[in-house]
């Protein structure tokens, strides 16, 4: 019988863990990872559940996710530490019938429950598993430095934002050509918070939460992290450019147009309507 500890969700978890604190985007216990699992891929490992799931109240009922399964990084848990004792850091959970509360089948095995920011990341996953009929399945939030740090100095307006990323990186239309969504400063691990992002995740699969980080939505841990992996190499490009005194020249509308044509993808209209990229 093979153990869930092997299994590739606990790996993959071990893995975007693992590389995004060697990116130093999850200093202590920062940042959240939820993956939503099809119960297919559950049943093989029954044999590892606990006799006796403790049941955790949602705060916001769930019921787009009902009866679906998440692996999921436990609050106050450090990134850090996943990959040297994954069952201690991690956890296997059911949501209800109902989408009220969840079950926890493996893993917090120190005790813990699961992430600080559940609301936002469940209420985000309703909204992309609707939007994209079932594709999007992981929500990841860190505290990407560069991206972080650009949030002190550009116009918090997403369409000037995605627009100045876009520039920053030939790769970013390709990769996020949906944009940039951004939310107020609010205080985490809230309901308030995790509407805001969700209403966000209608319209981009990645969301700044300034002074704090980014919030991204994809089909897999690896899409995932790509993504915002993505978005914090056109932040440190920018970082520098404004560093040496802004930018001379850069990627021109004709240009994005001509790249979301090759690409085959359609670049969100209000960030080719905002005009060239330029910090004040
Ligand atoms: O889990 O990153 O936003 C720690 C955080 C909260
Ligand atoms: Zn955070």
């Amino acid at each position: 019988m093979q153990s869930i500890l092997s299994s590739w969700f606990v790996q993959g978890m071990v893995k975007a863990t693992s590389d995004m604190w060697l990116k130093g985007w999850d200093e202590r216990n920062g940042g959240n990872i939820t993956l939503r699992l099809l119960p297919e891929e559950v049943a093989a490992f029954q044999h590892d559940f606990v006799a006796e799931p403790r049941c955790i109240e949602l705060s916001r009922a769930a019921p787009g996710l009902a009866n679906d399964w998440f692996i999921v990084t436990g609050s106050g848990k450090f990134f850090r530490n996943v990959q040297l004792d994954p069952a201690d850091s991690l956890a296997l959970l059911q949501v209800d019938d109902k989408g009220l509360s969840c079950k926890i089948h493996w893993g917090l095995v120190n005790g813990g429950v699961p992430t600080s920011e559940l609301a936002s990341h469940f209420q985000s996953h309703s909204v992309r598993k609707q939007l994209t009929n079932g594709a999007d399945r992981v929500i990841m939030h860190c505290h990407a430095t560069n991206f972080m740090a650009l949030s002190y100095v550009v116009e918090l307006d997403p369409a000037r934002f995605t627009r100045l990323l876009w520039e920053g990186s030939t790769e970013c239309l390709v990769v996020f050509p949906d944009g940039v969504g951004i939310v107020p400063w609010m205080v985490p691990g809230t309901d308030e918070i995790g509407d805001a992002t969700a209403k966000q995740m209608q319209s981009h699969s990645l969301v700044m939460w300034p002074f704090h980080g980014i919030f991204g939505a994809g089909p897999t841990l690896d899409e995932t992290f790509g993504l915002i992996d993505t978005a914090e190499k056109s932040s440190e490009v920018l970082v520098k450019v404004i560093s040496m005194g802004g930018l001379r020249q850069s990627i021109t509308t004709e240009q994005l147009v001509a790249l979301g044509k090759r690409f085959n993808v359609n670049p969100w209209q209000a960030a080719l309507d905002t005009g060239p990229a330029h910090v004040a």
